[in-house]
């Protein structure tokens, strides 16, 4: 099998040769942005979104891309083109660069670029149909006016940590509540409730990523007829919701079956998250979703 291709600052090298400094700060500070990509039959799905998101996060954290939009997009097909990828999932990379051991940003004048692309490991058949169980960590999500996560940066360290919380405790994920204890998402995954045929998901300013799976949701649900609220969510009301899925890049749609030891509606995937799960499939399945990648 031909060695995996990967993308750094404008040459493909084979995954042997595809290094970066171990004085880069991405790597020595976690200071650096990225993005989570699927492409789906033969096209990237929402790039557009994702590319705007990457330089929105980059603009909050003044870091100075030094590449075009249209080149970041050139950069992925290309990548995806050279790996023969037509479903795959993809990690987009920038870096602050090459600095000192000092983590002042000024030290690093070229941002790096990287681009890698691999096959997705998909979600379980029994995760999808029966659900996953979860927990509300201990850990607090980073403050809005903090390393918020409206930002999607290198470090994921708030993330992890509930991540182990949730592996030491034999749970699939964890559920973060904000400083103000409002629901706010998973570790990697944005967060809705169902509840009378409505959904509920918290919006950005609660701490959550805006997730590109999440308006995907939110336009397909709406299009079904189910009214979609976004605002605050309670722990209670996670507790008490008819069904409470998760959506990410990733994970797609995945039902969570209990949180903390409640059950959750049926304990299954619920009938609005199944219906949910096959409109999205074909939502990613439309070239309409999607920039060509072959
Ligand atoms: N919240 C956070 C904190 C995330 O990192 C999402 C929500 C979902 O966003 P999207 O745009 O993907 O719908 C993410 C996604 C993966 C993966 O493999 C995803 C993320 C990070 C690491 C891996 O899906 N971020």
């Amino acid at each position: 099998m031909a060695e995996q291709i990967i993308y750094i600052d404008g040459e493909y090298l084979p995954k042997s040769k595809a290094v970066i400094s171990v004085f880069d700060h991405g790597f020595l500070y976690g200071d650096g942005v990225f993005e989570g990509i699927r492409a789906y039959n033969g096209y990237v799905f929402k790039l557009k979104e994702h590319i705007d998101r990457l330089y929105e996060s980059a603009k909050t954290m003044m870091l100075d891309v030094q590449m075009k939009k249209s080149v970041m997009g050139e950069a992925v097909i290309g990548t995806l083109k050279r790996n023969n990828l037509r479903d795959a999932y993809i990690r987009l990379i920038v870096t602050r660069g090459v600095g000192d051991l000092g983590l002042d940003p000024r030290k690093c004048p070229k941002s790096s670029v990287i681009v890698i692309a691999g096959t997705i490991s998909l979600m379980s058949k029994e995760a999808a149909e029966n659900g996953i169980k979860t927990l509300i960590t201990w850990v607090r999500r980073d403050p809005i006016d903090g390393t918020s996560h409206e930002t999607k940066s290198l470090n994921y360290l708030n993330s992890i940590l509930a991540k182990i919380e949730a592996n030491n405790v034999g749970a699939d994920e964890a559920i973060f509540l904000n400083p103000q204890g409002y629901v706010c998402e998973g570790t990697a995954e944005n967060l809705f409730v169902i509840k009378n045929g409505n959904a509920l998901t918290p919006p950005t300013y609660t701490g959550a990523l805006p997730g590109i799976t999440q308006v995907a949701v939110i336009e397909i649900a709406s299009k079904m007829g189910i009214k979609v609220q976004s605002r605050p969510i309670t722990a209670h009301e996670l507790f008490n919701a008819d069904e409470v899925f998760f959506t990410g890049t990733a994970a797609e749609i995945i039902p969570v079956a209990s949180i903390n030891g409640r059950v959750i509606g049926s304990g299954k995937a619920g009938e609005v998250t199944k219906k949910l799960r096959r409109e999205f499939a074909k939502y990613a399945a439309d070239p309409a979703n999607g920039t060509p990648c072959v």
